[in-house]
This record gives C-alpha cells, sequence and structure tokens, in this order.
C-alpha cells in the first residue's frame, strides 16, 4: 500500500456576507469581508506545498446563491491551481450549497469530483488503494440519515467516508443529515471526513470521525485558529492528523481585568496590554479580530459603565497603533462590578432611592412599554436571539420593571460621572 497525505476542509462559506462591519472602512475591515477567499486561497496553496494526494470539502463550500458569477468562477481559478499541480479534488454539497439553493452554475475543471446528490456514490484512486464515499445535499433541509445508505467498504483500500451532518443530538445545530458517532464507527470505513460544524474536533480514533472546521472564522462565536486537516497514510494506515491553519483573519475574545483600575486612562492601559499581548501569543501572525472584555470588582466601575465609547475608541486606537493589519477591535464589553469599597456619596442617595422605585411607577411601566416595545419588535432575529446587552435581555423579555431595577446603577453611574 502507498504512502501519501491528503487534505480535509470543510464549510468554506465563499463569500459569505460578514455582519456588523457596514458602514466600516479601513484596511482591517477589507481583510475581513475577503477573509473567506483569502483563507481559501491559502488552504489550496498549502494543499499543493504539502504535496497532498487529494483534496476534500466536505459540504457548505458555497455560503448560498451566489450574488453573481465571481463566487464560481473564484473557485474555478482555484481549483485551477490544484490541476496544475496535479491534484484531484472531491466535493460534496451541504445545507448552505445545496442543489436546489445554487441556481447558477459553471463547469468546474475535470480534477473535480462532484458527489451525487440523489444517491450515495463511491469514487476510487487506484493508484492510492483509495475509496471515497459520499453524498451531497439535494435539498436545505436534508433531515435523513444519509450515512445509513453509505456503500460498505471497498476491502484492501483505505476507505473514507464524506459527509455533511449535524450527527445526532449536537447542541445548537439543526439535525440535518442525522447518524450517531456510533454509527459512523460501525460503517467499517477508515476515516469520516466531516463538515457542517464550524468548531474543529476529532470525535473518534481509529476509525477516525474528525471535524475540520472553517477554514475561517467569520464573527466572535467562531473565535480560535481555524483551517483544515492534513491527514497522513503510511502503507494504508492512518499515521497522522495535522491541523493546516489557514485562517487570515483570527477571532478572539481578549479577557482586560479592571482590578486595581481607579481612571478610564487606568482601563485603558490594561486593554493595550492585553490586545499586544494576544496579537504576540495568539494572533500567529494573521490579525486578530477582537472583542474585549472589561471584567472585574473596580472602583472605575461606574466611570468605565458610563464611558463605553470613550474605551471602545481607545482600544481601536490600541489596535491601531500596533501597525496595519495586526488587530481590530469589533467590539467592547463593559462587565465589570463595583468595588465594595466604593459605596454611593451620601447626597446621592435620595436619587437612588427614587430610582429603585420607580419600578413600581405604573404609569412609567407603560410609557416604557409603548415606546420601547415597539423599537424591540423591530430588531432583527440574531439580534433578539442572543442580545449581549443584560438591559436589552430585559426589553426584549418585555420585563419593564427589571429592566428599570437594571438601568438604576447605570444612571446612577452617568451622574456620579458627570458630577467629576
Ligand atoms: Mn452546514
Amino acid at each position: 500500500m502507498r504512502s501519501f497525505r491528503f487534505v480535509h476542509a470543510a464549510d468554506i462559506h465563499l463569500d459569505s456576507p460578514l455582519k456588523g462591519l457596514a458602514g466600516q472602512e479601513g484596511n482591517a475591515v477589507a481583510l475581513i469581508r475577503s477573509a473567506t477567499r483569502e483563507a481559501f486561497e491559502a488552504l489550496v496553496s498549502r494543499t499543493i506545498e504539502e504535496k497532498a494526494a487529494f483534496l476534500i470539502i466536505a459540504g457548505d463550500l458555497y455560503d448560498g446563491n451566489w450574488r453573481d458569477y465571481q463566487t464560481g468562477l473564484f473557485f474555478v481559478g482555484q481549483m485551477g491551481r490544484l490541476r496544475q499541480a496535479g491534484i484531484p479534488a472531491f466535493l460534496i454539497y451541504g445545507n448552505h450549497d445545496a442543489e436546489s439553493q445554487i441556481t447558477r452554475r459553471l463547469t468546474l475543471p475535470d480534477n473535480v469530483t462532484v458527489f451525487s446528490t440523489r444517491r450515495p456514490e463511491t469514487h476510487r484512486i487506484d493508484r492510492l488503494g483509495v475509496a471515497l464515499h459520499g453524498q451531497g445535499f439535494r435539498h436545505r433541509d436534508v433531515l435523513d440519515n444519509l450515512a445509513r445508505s453509505y456503500p460498505s467498504p471497498v476491502r484492501g483500500a483505505l476507505n473514507i467516508g464524506i459527509l455533511h451532518t449535524g450527527l445526532a443530538g449536537e447542541e445548537g445545530h439543526a439535525h440535518y443529515a442525522p447518524c450517531t458517532l456510533h454509527e459512523l464507527v460501525q460503517k467499517g470505513y477508515d476515516y469520516w471526513a466531516l463538515g457542517h460544524i464550524h468548531q474543529p474536533g476529532v470525535r473518534h480514533e481509529r476509525p477516525y470521525v474528525v471535524y475540520s472546521g472553517n477554514v475561517q472564522g467569520r464573527h466572535i462565536r467562531e473565535a480560535g485558529p481555524r483551517g483544515a486537516v492534513l491527514v497522513t497514510v503510511e502503507d494504508g494506515e492512518i499515521t497522522e492528523l495535522a491541523p493546516l491553519h489557514v485562517d487570515v483573519v483570527r477571532w478572539e475574545l481578549v479577557e482586560a481585568s479592571a482590578e486595581g483600575c481607579s481612571s478610564i486612562q487606568d482601563i485603558s492601559d490594561r486593554i493595550r496590554d492585553c490586545i499586544e499581548g494576544a496579537v504576540f501569543e495568539r494572533g500567529e501572525g494573521r490579525m486578530l479580530a477582537c472583542r474585549i472584555r472589561i471584567s472585574g470588582r473596580s472602583e472605575a466601575h461606574s466611570k468605565a459603565l458610563a464611558s463605553r465609547e470613550n474605551l471602545l475608541a481607545e482600544a481601536k486606537a490600541a489596535a491601531a497603533g500596533l501597525g496595519e493589519e495586526r488587530a481590530w477591535v469589533e467590539k467592547v464589553v463593559v462587565s465589570t462590578e463595583p468595588d465594595r469599597a466604593s459605596a454611593p456619596a451620601p447626597d446621592l442617595a435620595t436619587t437612588v432611592g427614587d430610582l429603585t422605585s420607580a419600578k413600581d411607577d405604573e404609569a412609567l411601566v407603560r410609557d416604557l412599554r409603548i415606546s420601547i416595545g415597539g423599537l424591540v419588535s423591530k430588531l432583527p432575529p440574531e439580534v433578539r436571539e442572543q442580545p449581549e446587552d443584560p438591559l436589552l435581555q430585559k426589553a426584549i423579555d418585555g420585563d419593564y420593571e427589571g429592566l428599570i431595577e437594571l438601568a438604576a446603577p447605570y444612571a446612577m453611574a452617568r451622574v456620579l460621572v458627570s458630577g467629576d
């Protein structure tokens, strides 16, 4: 049996529209916008450099229907690079690029094999002793167990199953093409190249059941290194799995402690140190797209709450000050708590008293319901699902008494700061 290497990738989501960048400009934002393409290009380069025998794409190559032919042309161009290097590619469609979803089409170069969406197929590479089994998604909502009808392993070959699946009961994922880990393990294949779940992970070894994860994180919930898996086969046996990190922008949650800080300047300095540390330790030469979370008990708690805009600007300045395309700040979340020692000043006791009893003011609650309720109903679903701000959560829940209670310390912080 031969020795060779292959690359398993999935969830490219080419030209995925990145949310939350509207109205933002600059080189960093331009890089984030083009990141899915750049990462895919880097994947193809690494595949060629590593002299891989073939490339697998386990679904969701595209993010949905193409806006125009440019997305398809880009992909064809990259496959052309592989063809020139004599490397075949094997592709299945997933829920995002199901056959029914993609109405525009382009003829692909002859080194690319797209598996049928009607029935499972097997493609063999005889010179390597490899059998690849796979089936793509015909419609977006494939809720049948596709793996069940995959063919039996080819005897004497290295068998690879390519499947886009949410497995069964994976939290937070729709049950696309559900199957259990046990079923996959029992199938008799050597390696399952899975797609759909963006977090990379090896679910089983010998046989291998692997999610390569997406090649490029697209938001803070896809933080950390991203890429593909380079699989080494020696004498027909899988001997090594190594990550190929091809992401060009890396999302990171950067934690900054405000403990011991007594001013906004102190917190800004802390943020700057944390961003620099993160770029150095976790950036690996890529641009870090950071969400900053400031937490801890701090004397500067009220000031931090009331100066969120200033802190965001300072954090952006800290990132920009590192030079081009080293770091970019998406958001600053202030979740500090008051220092035990810093009680409100006595002359503010009356104001605070008024604020805490405000939740019993029925007229106020009714006014809020009318003025805020209308706005909340217009929020886009992605904001409603995961509001990061506790005040917004209360408003979405329609809990106006709770909203007043939570808003009181914030209002107090504003009063304190303006009185500085
Ligand atoms: Mn998917």
